[in-house]
């Protein structure tokens, strides 16, 4: 290990030390159940593999800790109710394995074999699926066809080899309507003994998915089929998902996984092109890679994606579905664009004088008006940005690019050259331009009196 690495991995030893102080034998369940990393992945990933492959990160979120037993790589996933957090003031009793929702992301190597242990600390049977493996078929976890199911309290072992390298999957193939709406998925990464194509300096895996959470409730609702109004990466909903930082000029590869119970989400990235590298089926031969800027990630398949981002800065990446930048209380409303409500209002506020109808002009800025909001909800979207509120919400994070990631505080925003900021018009620019803004009502063009255009007066 390198001066370097020393240094980068420093947080990681001192959790390790902590560790040591609590009983032997808690630690080692500590350790068996997942490599915490105190919330904090390090900045760079350390060589995972051969050919100086990073490890994979999982922004909020961990890898499973391996134990080696005679060449195998032991692990144990713990299925558990967990108490999570979606977002800052959004919690919810999910369930999921290892205390967290998705459960620690699996990184073996081509060729290892590996037995994973599973403990049942649910109140109901479950299984695990792991999903786009070629295995044994005993081994493929589907309750009732391959094996029983691991009932209340029981441990059960699964062993095999992680024959073929790729981005897969695993979650429950036990009562998946209900075990998976809460949040039990994960990610099972298999690098390449050798690698393939080019070498990637930053890796990263994000799960997809979606859950109802009613304003109030204390649990997701794992018998909604349509309306999922807590869309997330990884599990957690903007402002709540973090930031992937990354370097121009770096090799960048996005593991993307779907297990949400309905939905495909379209996922797209601004300031760049990308392409499809592999699926959960394996690679993509480079000569049918398609440049891309949108991959549509279908329930129950993985996509990579690998770019090399030419401009630094802020790059909004999320989910094209509207409804899937949304959160909660944006749900379930009657549209109001373009209502004319002044008698309403006159009316309403003789006997409240505190009503004020809402999003007659577009809900944009509904965002941040700082309403009261129900106990553990949140409003419809959106966090300050370094601008002005930022009204997205759900399934959206930030690829924040820098000239020096490694020192980069993932808090922290672009800092923009001079001149390079879209801003207000400089009336003398306009003049010189040609430019002239319309007055009037906006709406009923000037010199433009089509027939049958009538007036709206
Ligand atoms: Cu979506």
């Amino acid at each position: 290990m390198d001066r370097r690495h020393f240094f980068q991995y420093g947080g990681l030893a001192a959790g390790a030390a902590l560790v040591a102080r609590v009983p032997r034998a808690e630690a080692e369940e500590a350790m068996a159940r997942t490599s915490d990393l105190a919330g904090r992945p390090p900045a760079r990933s350390p060589v995972a593999a051969p050919g100086g492959q990073p490890a994979v990160l999982t922004p909020n979120g961990s890898t499973l800790a391996w134990r080696t037993v005679d060449g195998v790589k032991v692990g144990h996933l713990i299925a558990e109710p967990v108490e999570h957090e979606f977002a800052p003031g959004l919690r919810a009793e999910c369930w999921g394995y290892n205390g967290s929702t998705p459960g620690p992301t699996i990184e073996a190597i081509e060729g290892d074999r590996l037995r994973i242990y599973v403990t049942n600390r649910l109140p109901e049977p479950t299984s695990v699926h792991w999903h786009g493996i070629v295995l044994p078929n005993g081994m493929d976890g589907v309750s009732g066809l391959n094996q029983p199911p691991i009932r209340e309290g029981e441990t059960f072992v699964y062993e095999f080899t992680a024959r073929y390298p790729g981005t897969y999957m695993y979650h429950p193939h036990f009562d998946e309507m209900t075990q998976i709406a809460l949040g039990m998925t994960g990610m099972l990464i298999v690098h390449p003994r050798r690698p393939r194509g080019p070498r990637v300096d930053r890796d990263f895996v994000l799960m997809t998915h979606e859950f109802r959470l009613d304003v109030g409730a204390r649990r997701p609702d794992p018998n909604e089929m349509k309306d999922f109004n807590v869309l997330t990466f990884n599990s957690k909903a903007f402002p709540g998902t973090a930031p992937l930082v990354v370097g121009r000029g770096e090799r960048v590869r996005i593991r993307l996984g779907n297990l949400s119970p309905m939905d495909h989400h379209p996922i797209h990235l601004h300031g760049l092109a990308f392409k499809v590298t592999a699926t959960d089926g394996g690679y993509v031969p480079e000569t049918a890679q398609v440049p891309d800027t949108t991959v549509l990630v279908p329930v129950g398949s993985t996509r990579v994606i690998e770019f090399v981002p030419e401009e630094a800065g802020d790059w909004a990446m999320h989910c094209h579905m509207t409804h899937h930048v949304m959160t909660q209380m944006g749900h379930g409303l009657s549209p109001m664009v373009g209502a004319k409500t002044k008698t309403l209002d006159q009316r309403m506020s003789r006997v409240m004088p505190e009503y004020m109808t809402m999003g007659t002009t577009g809900m944009g800025n509904m965002a941040e008006m700082g309403m009261p909001i129900p106990p553990n909800s949140l409003p419809m979207r959106g966090a300050p940005g370094p601008f002005s509120y930022i009204d997205m919400g759900g399934m959206f994070t930030v690829l924040k690019v820098r000239d020096d990631p490694d020192a980069t505080d993932p808090g922290s925003w672009y800092a923009h050259p001079p001149g390079t900021v879209a801003a207000l018009a400089d009336p003398a620019r306009m003049r010189a331009d040609g430019v002239t803004p319309p007055t009037g009502p906006a709406g009923v063009a000037p010199g433009h009196n089509h027939a049958g255009h009538s007036s709206h007066e």
